[in-house]
């Protein structure tokens, strides 16, 4: 079974899979074994590694001690560049920012990550990655020089997810940018997802179990949370994240 198929076997076990998120340069090696036994004991379904910036001098060294504690959990590298690349991580976004008109973030990086990627052996899972306005800029708006998609026209982001779908992404990744003020409208998730039939993965800026539970309700597949477990990592709040995802 590929690293996608295992994620999408969990998540048919659940209206909706939940990742989290963990930046390197925000959660350090010494705080990974009771993170992840915290988060798995919870249920959550994936790990998403990285960050916009990479200041964490050894990205191979922090997989291979978290592969130690990530136990069958699926690791995929959430890449900020090709400067994010290593075989110790099950798999990795293969992002295309689909959203922007910067031909360097939609298809220039992917042609230096491809060959890397080849050689070390990582799964790649193409996505499509929409960047979806959110209130003050976020990071991956600057770091890609981009205009994100405006928030109250649903139909613009259908537009984007349907070209995504006809260009064979095997997910579409609906992006408020870490530490967002507004999260992603539930009008554009449910929107794409009753139009398109590709996985959505919907993060940035959700910060409590009811504003996940809204996004899932509107049709988002998976949930990523970051920032909030960085402020709170108390086992109580993260369980209470994976129930209002998984709705079981
Ligand atoms: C950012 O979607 C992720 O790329 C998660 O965002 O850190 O705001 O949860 P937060």
């Amino acid at each position: 079974m590929t690293v996608f198929e295992n994620i999408m076997n969990r998540r048919s076990r659940h209206k909706a899979g939940y990742f989290i998120l963990i930046d390197p340069d925000k959660t350090s090696t010494e705080q990974l074994p009771s993170l992840l036994h915290d988060t798995i004991s919870a249920g959550v379904d994936g790990f998403l590694v990285g960050g916009s910036l990479l200041l964490t001098p050894d990205f191979d060294s922090y997989l291979k001690t978290f592969k130690e504690f990530s136990r069958d959990i699926p690791v995929v590298i959430f890449p900020g560049g090709v400067h994010q690349l290593s075989a110790n991580a099950d798999a990795i976004l293969f992002l295309s920012l689909l959203s922007g008109r910067n031909p360097h973030h939609i298809i220039g990086t992917q042609v230096v990550a491809a060959p890397i990627i080849h050689r070390l052996g990582i799964e790649p899972i193409s996505t499509a990655y929409l960047l979806v306005e959110s209130g003050k800029a976020t990071s991956a708006e600057f770091m890609s020089g981009t205009i994100p998609l405006p928030r109250h026209k649903p139909e613009i982001a259908l537009a984007h997810a349907l070209a995504a779908s006809y260009m064979g992404f095997k997910t579409i990744y609906l992006e408020g940018g870490s530490g967002a003020d507004h999260s992603v409208p539930a009008q554009i998730i449910s929107t794409i997802s009753q139009t398109v039939d590709v996985p959505l993965i919907v993060g940035g800026g959700i910060r409590t179990p009811d504003e996940a539970s809204e996004k899932v309700n509107a049709g988002a597949d998976f949930i990523v949370t970051g920032n909030i477990l960085e402020k709170n990592n108390d086992p109580a709040f993260i369980s209470a994240f994976v129930q209002a995802i998984h709705q079981d």
